[in-house]
């Protein structure tokens, strides 16, 4: 089968396995266990920020980071559709006690106009923001791109208003490489970003928030409440380290075979697919038939060892990865090509 539903599917490579049996480990809780420090020190100096703690899950890395930013009662100010807000169970309010301003924006980015409109009046009947959140790259809107000068003009207004920027950059790397610049200058206003190491980069598991160390130590605290705090972790940073040392400049190969299905399914009849926003490795189409809904197409392409995730009765969502090859590309287009004939 060739497992298109997400990223998150990839298997630790070889040199992963091998990296973890020999981890050195102590007691992470106490900050006893090297390899997790040598990880920490790694990703800050790699994303340009002065510290870093290493976190379960993307998840968990964005929730200690909402809760190290704001006190209950604050609010967060994010896109409509970012991943904070629709895949997280709704921690920022059930568990980080805050509300929500919503914005809608092209692409995952919040115009700036739009933003300083949100932030509401400083008086005692307003919720008032702690914390505005962004996505790079953004999931929902089909793995695209915000640039470092939306993300610093972002930054400006939430500074202006006191309050500081989160990158939810679970795929931050990808942004990296399809901008053809170093993760640290394109996050260089974000004052914390979390990225994960269990998604294009392949590892088994975990995640990282990085940021000012004040602001990373109350991550810190916030990860042990949520019960994060993982004892011998030295074993699974051992593979995020290795992701992070061979898996990143390779995420270019993902982004031509997305391009390349993208490309097919718009040649293709009854598809609808924005090529536009086929900027790293998600492909996001619709499927506008009578006689084939999205559900459908998907068990089409399964019968034909392919597999995709239906996200509503019209849309798919494909995701290329590091487990996936030139010539299982070549195989995804000729089944869509068959199953859409
Ligand atoms: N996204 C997963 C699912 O939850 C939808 C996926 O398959 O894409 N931020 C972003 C932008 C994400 O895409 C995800 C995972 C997370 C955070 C959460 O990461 P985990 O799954 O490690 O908690």
């Amino acid at each position: 089968m060739i497992d298109l539903r997400s990223d998150t599917k990839t298997l630790p490579t070889p040199e992963m396995r091998e990296a973890m049996a020999r981890a050195e480990c102590g007691d992470d809780v106490g900050r006893e266990d090297p390899t997790v420090n040598r990880l920490e020190e790694m990703a800050a100096a790699r994303l340009g920020k002065e510290a870093a703690c290493f976190v379960t899950s993307g998840t968990q890395g964005n929730l200690t980071s909402l809760m190290a930013h704001t006190r209950p009662g604050q609010a967060i100010i994010a896109h409509e559709q970012a991943h904070i807000l629709v895949y997280e169970q709704g921690g920022y309010a059930r568990i980080a006690g805050l509300a929500l301003y919503p914005v809608p924006g092209k692409y995952g980015d919040l115009d700036p106009e739009a933003l300083q409109g949100v932030f509401p009046p400083r008086e005692i009947h307003r919720v008032q923001p702690g914390v505005v959140c962004l996505e790079n790259t953004h999931n929902v809107c089909g793995g695209t791109v915000l640039t470092a000068r939306q993300i610093a003009a972002v930054a400006a207004v939430a500074h202006e208003h006191g309050v500081p920027l989160h990158i939810d950059g679970a795929r931050i790397f990808n942004a990296a490489i399809a901008l053809g610049m170093p993760a640290a200058e394109l996050v260089a206003a974000a004052d914390s970003i979390t990225f994960c190491f269990s998604k294009g980069l392949g590892a088994p598991v975990g995640s990282i928030v990085c940021g000012e160390a004040g602001f990373v130590e109350r991550v810190r605290w916030a990860r042990k409440v949520l019960g994060g705090g993982l004892r011998q972790a030295g074993i699974i940073a051992a593979a995020a380290i290795v992701a992070l040392e061979t898996m990143v400049d390779r995420l270019a190969d993902d982004h031509a075979h997305s391009r390349q299905i993208a490309e097919t399914l718009a040649a293709l009849p009854g598809i609808e697919i924005d090529l536009n926003s086929i900027q790293t490795n998600i492909i996001r189409f619709s499927v506008v038939r009578d006689d084939l809904s999205a559900p459908q197409l998907c068990d089409c392409l399964k019968e034909r060892g392919v597999l995709g995730s239906p996200v509503s009765d019209t849309a798919i969502r494909l995701v290329t990865h590091a487990d996936v090859s030139a010539r299982d590309t070549e195989t995804v287009c000729d089944a869509l090509k068959d199953a859409l004939a």
